[in-house]
């Protein structure tokens, strides 16, 4: 197994064995923080999201690669992170970009080989960098052998795999699909006369972990890329592995919130402890959910450390702001309430206060581009408004998700028409909302907030066609304006979104109070400022962020302020006092 070496004497066989079977394991010296939140490599580490469908091709097919990430990898050992989480990578037929593994050891046709994989990995560890796999395991491609099998009879040693209702039975209770056109979760198979179940596409069959098999293949198979060097997994829509398989009527409270019944099944927790107990605690690796249908209240279930479970979860209710309720991801046109953002984003910092550990994120591959959402991406605020959320998030107390490109300012794409879309959701719900006779324009329109292919748009290397992206035809669009916005004029620029995303790691990695000190929050009500102290043996750090672009001035009221020096900030000067800001600052101060 990997990184345990034999230790050469008594003392060290002693710490081995405490470090083994400590699920915070290789945790630095104990220290001043709180009980319950020592200190651990994945609590102090900068996580760079990449998706690898729109990173880097390198065989001009158009589509992003494994050879073209390793191509990149002294860029990405630039930027200063300790973790790459890479969306999955393992063969499938992309119903849902990857998220339908069809061979869970294997990787996929147009990303490379597993030479490929394995010259990534050495490559990112000769840098100091960590690489975390994504963890497909609620459901499997339809084209996945198991599925196949399952499919084709009744008494096939397969069938139970994945969820089968025998059509004798009358038409299933009602489940929620979120790819289906007919919003349904259950596909009748005339083959064996049979429904099974989908949350997600059609072709995402829903594996059955009520069956110990189903359970011994994914940890099985977990092992598999742990024993290769593998340093954690970020777990698609783990929350909803169980299942009630006597299929019941939903239940009433859970009227209106399918979410929350599919996150709360009866053996979810009991087969997160085997996962940790077969799989996690074996290896010296992190784990993170997608902690969707997971609140303030169900958190700690996760993530406390005697729980022995999983490290951290993400949480959806930040990146939920500012859509309309009950409309599918139409934005509000009041915008986002900063006072409700800070009012959700200090209720999760005091929830891992002194249990458990936060993350902080505001886009990934599921979600718009943060600087279109979030900030500002017209010319004259795009760069200010990129650098100031940049500086909420590594100044959190929590392990920041950054996703690629957002180092850039690079923003929402917006397309016009259907056609120039490549995501699955987007393309079922168009059609669905076309079936129901709804306002396809309206629809259209929201999108260019929402989609999620607004942030998978392919990285803007330099101002060459295609952004440096590739020499053939991109899978998706590149952004026009890749000829302002590309890697390669921030390179040369020392105030650019990129150098000022990298003085922001270098001070978190400098500055320990950033990652575990004590958060406050100043000024609670005001409208623009988002003001907070991190605090930390000894040391204050004061960040002040404006999220408009009007003057804004904050009330920081008892805090000592007569030695504040700035030590970071999105304008080239400071401003005349911590409290005072101008269209978008953002600027951390030491007290
Ligand atoms: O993307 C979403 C909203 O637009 C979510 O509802 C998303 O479907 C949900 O968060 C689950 O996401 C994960 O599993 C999906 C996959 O499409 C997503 O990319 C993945 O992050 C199915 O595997
Ligand atoms: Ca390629």
């Amino acid at each position: 197994m990997k990184k345990l070496v034999l230790p050469r004497n008594a003392a060290l066989l002693m710490l081995s064995i405490f470090l083994f079977m400590n699920c915070e394991n290789n945790a630095p010296t104990p220290d001043s923080t709180v009980p319950g939140n020592k200190p651990a490599w994945w609590k102090e580490a900068v996580v760079y999201q990449i998706y690898p469908r729109s990173f880097k091709d390198s065989n001009g097919d158009g589509v992003g690669d494994l050879p073209g990430i390793i191509s990149k990898l002294d860029y990405i050992q630039s930027l200063g992170v300790d973790v790459v989480w890479l969306n999955p990578i393992f063969s499938s037929p992309n119903d849902d970009n990857g998220y339908d593994i069809s061979d869970y050891r294997g990787i996929m046709k147009e990303f490379g080989t597993m030479d490929d994989f394995d010259a990534l990995l050495k490559g990112m560890h000769d840098r100091g960098i960590k690489l975390v796999l994504d963890l497909v395991a609620n459901h499997s491609s339809d084209e996945h052998e198991w599925f196949k099998q399952s499919r084709s009879s009744r008494d096939n040693p397969y069938r139970d795999y994945y969820h089968w209702w025998p059509a004798e039975k009358g038409k299933p209770a009602a489940r929620y699909s979120f790819f289906d056109v007919n919003n349904d979760a259950w596909k009748y198979d005339s083959l064996t006369d049979a429904y099974y179940l989908h949350y997600f596409s059609v072709k995402q069959p829903d594996l059955n972990w009520e069956n110990p098999k189903v359970r011994q293949e994914i940890f099985d198979m977990m092992n598999f890329w742990f024993d290769k060097g593998v340093d954690g997994f970020r777990m698609d829509v783990i929350p909803f592995i169980s299942t009630d398989t006597t299929f019941p009527q939903l239940p009433a409270q859970y009227h209106g919130d399918m979410v929350a019944y599919y996150a709360n099944g009866p053996h979810l927790h009991e087969y997160l402890r085997d996962m940790n107990d077969q799989v996690l605690r074996r290896h010296d690796v992190m784990s993170v959910a997608e902690g969707i249908g997971v609140t303030t209240a169900t958190a700690h279930d996760f993530v406390d450390a005697d729980r022995k479970e999983l490290n951290m979860l993400y949480h959806f209710e930040g990146v939920s702001l500012g859509y309309l309720p009950g409309k599918f991801k139409t934005p509000d046109p009041k915008g986002i309430d900063m006072v409700q953002f800070k009012t959700l984003y200090s209720k999760w910092d005091s929830v891992f206060a002194e249990r458990g550990w936060g993350t902080i994120y505001l886009g990934n591959h599921d979600q718009p581009r943060m600087v279109t959402r979030f900030g500002n991406d017209a010319p004259e605020y795009r760069e200010l408004s990129s650098k100031m959320l940049s500086t909420f998030l590594m100044t959190m107390r929590a392990t920041p998700y950054y996703y690629f490109g957002d180092e850039l300012g690079m923003c929402n794409i917006k397309f016009d028409r259907i056609e120039d879309y490549r995501d699955i959701e987007s393309i079922n719900m168009y059609q669905q909302v076309k079936n129901h006779g709804g306002d396809l324009q309206e629809f259209l329109d929201a999108q260019k907030t929402g989609a999620r292919d607004n942030g998978r748009t392919p990285f803007q290397w330099d101002n060459s066609p295609h952004a440096g992206f590739t020499t053939g035809a991109p899978w998706l669009k590149v952004n026009d304006n890749y000829l302002n916005i590309n890697a390669a004029a921030q390179e040369a620029n020392p105030n650019s979104t990129l150098n000022y995303f990298r003085a922001l790691v270098k001070l978190r990695k400098q500055e320990k109070a950033l990652v575990y000190g004590k958060y406050t929050l100043y000024d609670k009500d005001n409208p623009a400022v988002y003001a907070y102290t991190r605090s930390w043996e000894g040391k204050t750090f004061l960040v002040v962020l404006n999220f408009k672009s009007d003057t804004a001035v904050a009330n920081l009221g008892s805090l000592d302020l007569s030695k504040a020096k700035r030590v970071l900030g999105n304008y080239p000067d400071a401003n005349s006092a911590p409290g005072m800001l101008r269209a978008y600052e953002a600027a951390v101060w030491q007290l």
